[in-house]
Parts: C-alpha cells; sequence; structure tokens
C-alpha cells in the first residue's frame, strides 16, 4: 500500500531537551499495518471530534451546555491514533482531550452531544457534562478529575489482567501538567517492578492551564520512563498514523510481557484551557507555527493523495453532526426526582464491557 510515513515517525522534543529514551520504533512501519479504510477511519474520528466540538462550543455559547467547556482542538490525532490500535478486551482512561477515544470505542454522535446538553440520552444521563464521561459498557473509564490519578487506574487494571493472565492491556493519557505530580511516579514505578501491560500517553500540548513546559520541568518526562525501567518514546502527536504506531508497538510490547511503555505525544492546546480562557499568555506566533502542523490536514492530505475523497467525507460527517444535534436537542432531561439515584451501588457492580475496535486487524 502507498505510504508516507517518512515524515511520520518518532521527532526530537521541543525546545532541544535531551534525547529520549528510545525513538526509532515507532517510525515508519504504520502504513504496513494501515488499510485505506483504516487511514479514512482515522480521518473520520479525527473530524467528527473537531466537528462535534465545535457544534458543542456553539450550543455552549448558545447556554444550553452547562457547566464549561474544555475542548481538543489541534489534539485530535492523539486520542484518535492511540485508541484505534486498542482492541475491544482493552481498557482505557479517557481524558478530557479525547473526545476520538469515545468515538472510536463506538459513542455516537448523538450520545456525546446528548451528554455536553446534560440529556438523559448521555452516557452520565445528565449527571455530569463534558468531562468527567466514559461508556463502561465500551470499556472505557469516566475521567477523575484529580490528575493524574487515570495512571493508577490504569496500572490497576493492568496488575489485574496480569495476575488473572488475560492478554490484553490498559491505555491512558495524560497531560503535561500532571507529570510534576506523586501519582505520575507512583504509576509509573509500580507499572515497571511489576512489568504491568499498560500504555501510557503522555498529552504533551506545551501548557498546563497558563504554564508552559520550561515553567513546569526541567528534565524532559519521557527520560523518566528509563529511570522506572522502562522504555519512553517520543512522537509527532500530531500524526495520527505515527501515534496509531507508537501505541500499537506498545500494545505488542504489553501483551509480550515487556511491560509498559511512555509515549510522549507532542502537541499543541491550540484553544484555551477551557471556554473562559482567551489564553492570552500563549504567543500567537506559537499558535501559528502549529496550526500549519495541523493533524486533520495532514491525514486529508495524505487520503488525497492517494486519490481519497476528502471532501465528500467532510459533507458526510457535517450532516453526520446536524443530524446528531438535533437528536440530542430534542432529548428530553432527566427526571429530576431521580438526580440521587446511581450514586452508590446497591447491587452487584457490573464489569466493564468490552470496546468496539475499528483497525481491520480486529476485524472478526
Ligand atoms: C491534582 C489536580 N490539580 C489541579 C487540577 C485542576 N486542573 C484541571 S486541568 C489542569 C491543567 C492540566 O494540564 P495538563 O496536565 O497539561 O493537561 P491539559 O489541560 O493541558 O490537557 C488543572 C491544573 C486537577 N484537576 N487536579
Ligand atoms: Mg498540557
Amino acid at each position: 500500500m502507498v505510504t508516507d510515513m517518512a515524515e511520520a515517525g518518532a521527532t526530537a522534543t521541543a525546545g532541544g531537551r535531551g534525547p529520549t529514551a528510545t525513538t526509532g520504533e515507532t517510525a515508519a512501519t504504520a502504513g504496513e499495518q494501515l488499510t485505506l479504510d483504516d487511514r479514512v477511519w482515522l480521518l473520520r474520528a479525527m473530524l467528527l471530534m473537531r466537528g462535534l466540538e465545535e457544534r458543542a462550543m456553539s450550543l455552549y455559547r448558545q447556554g444550553k451546555v452547562p457547566g464549561s467547556f474544555y475542548d481538543g482542538y489541534g489534539q485530535e490525532a492523539v486520542s484518535a491514533g492511540a485508541a484505534f490500535a486498542m482492541a475491544p478486551q482493552d481498557r482505557l482512561c479517557v481524558l478530557h482531550r479525547d473526545l476520538a477515544a469515545h468515538i472510536i470505542r463506538g459513542v455516537t454522535p448523538a450520545r456525546i452531544l446528548a451528554q455536553y446538553l446534560g440529556r438523559e440520552a448521555g452516557i452520565t444521563r445528565g449527571r455530569d457534562g463534558n468531562v468527567h464521561f466514559g461508556d463502561p459498557r465500551l470499556g472505557c473509564v469516566g475521567m477523575v478529575s484529580m490528575l493524574p490519578d487515570m495512571m493508577l487506574v490504569a496500572t490497576g487494571m493492568a496488575m489485574a489482567f496480569k495476575l488473572r493472565g488475560e492478554r490484553r492491556c490498559a491505555l491512558t493519557w495524560f497531560g503535561d501538567g500532571s507529570t510534576s505530580r506523586g501519582d505520575f511516579h507512583e504509576a509509573m514505578n509500580w507499572a515497571g517492578v511489576q512489568r504491568l501491560p499498560v500504555v501510557f500517553v503522555l498529552e504533551n500540548n506545551q501548557y498546563a492551564y497558563s504554564t508552559p513546559l520550561d515553567k513546569q520541568f526541567a528534565v524532559n518526562p519521557v527520560e523518566r520512563a528509563v529511570a522506572y525501567g522502562f522504555v519512553g518514546t517520543t512522537v509527532d502527536g500530531n500524526d495520527v498514523e505515527a501515534v496509531f504506531e507508537a501505541a500499537r508497538v506498545a500494545r505488542e510490547r504489553a501483551l509480550a510481557g515487556e511491560g509498559p511503555t511512555l509515549i510522549e505525544a507532542e502537541t499543541m492546546r491550540m484553544h484555551g484551557h477551557a471556554a473562559h480562557d482567551d489564553m492570552k499568555y500563549v504567543p500567537k506566533e506559537q499558535v501559528e507555527q502549529w496550526r500549519k502542523r495541523d493533524p486533520i490536514d495532514r491525514q486529508s492530505s495524505r487520503l488525497a493523495a492517494l486519490g481519497f475523497d476528502v471532501e465528500q467525507l467532510r459533507a458526510e460527517i457535517r450532516a453526520e453532526i446536524e443530524a446528531a444535534a438535533e437528536q440530542a436537542l430534542a432529548a428530553p432531561m432527566p427526571d429530576g426526582s431521580t438526580a440521587t439515584a446511581g450514586v452508590f451501588c446497591q447491587c452487584r457492580a457490573e464489569p466493564l464491557g468490552d470496546g468496539v475496535a475499528r483497525w481491520s486487524a480486529f476485524a472478526p
């Protein structure tokens, strides 16, 4: 199959910090793994994520989305690429800028918008808005807000897989800001000691709220993986196929009993921390530089070069999102008298179910 992966491999880290633990493995092989349909699905997931978030932002500005609104504009490749490499039986701990992971696992656009609008038809049935959701029946854990505790949740799940002798892995995303927290080190240490089947995806988007990287750490966090006895690798987080390939290799390693991997996906938070934030603290030139590396443009160009009709796909997705918005806006609000239902588990807890896998390698 035609591929253009020369530019898709691991890169040096921004700001010229020291070399990463390993960099070579993520390069050059994604094209051998992906069919044209796979590559289109990757673009589709990113377009859906961007389109849904843009639609939701406009609903937020109309006062229809309660709470705040967080998006992952410009970072779509990180959740899309990593989730695409995961099998149905794998488990995902999804963070606030990773909508494409929910989409890939099988959450429909209408359910996502219903979630944001606080409707009964949403994933948490109107109990939360834009951040702490995950469909356990699709093998996803809703976000724990204390960052990065999802690393500990994923590590715990991986521990269970190891103890039960199951061939699967857990994957979680977390931000650069999380890497200065104790939980990051605790999770990495235990995962390293136990050689657990877990994939840690560090979404390095240059800022933690208003704090830039050089005020966060003196050592590139990806180098810390070595200190805990496992592989750290840096990948271009705006190249969806490179992220996929890094996650695929990490999963293979996890399943082979070779332990965890820390993947640093370099990207940029192109919008403010949340809808209220005008990000005046971010230099405009920095944003414009990253705009040239837009992950959707990049995948679109790849597919257009293969003769694929990207405009047709964009039109289909626009229509799909409009239909989803109509459906979500027409959905009822939850019944207020049930507000305290489901706070405590009063029955046997339901185990997490399997998700949907889109990568053709997992096709039955
Ligand atoms: C332990 C903890 N401290 C503070 C917060 C508040 N908070 C939410 S998101 C955020 C910024 C996180 O930055 P980063 O980890 O880089 O992720 P990004 O938002 O850039 O994706 C902060 C400080 C939190 N959720 N948890
Ligand atoms: Mg960040």
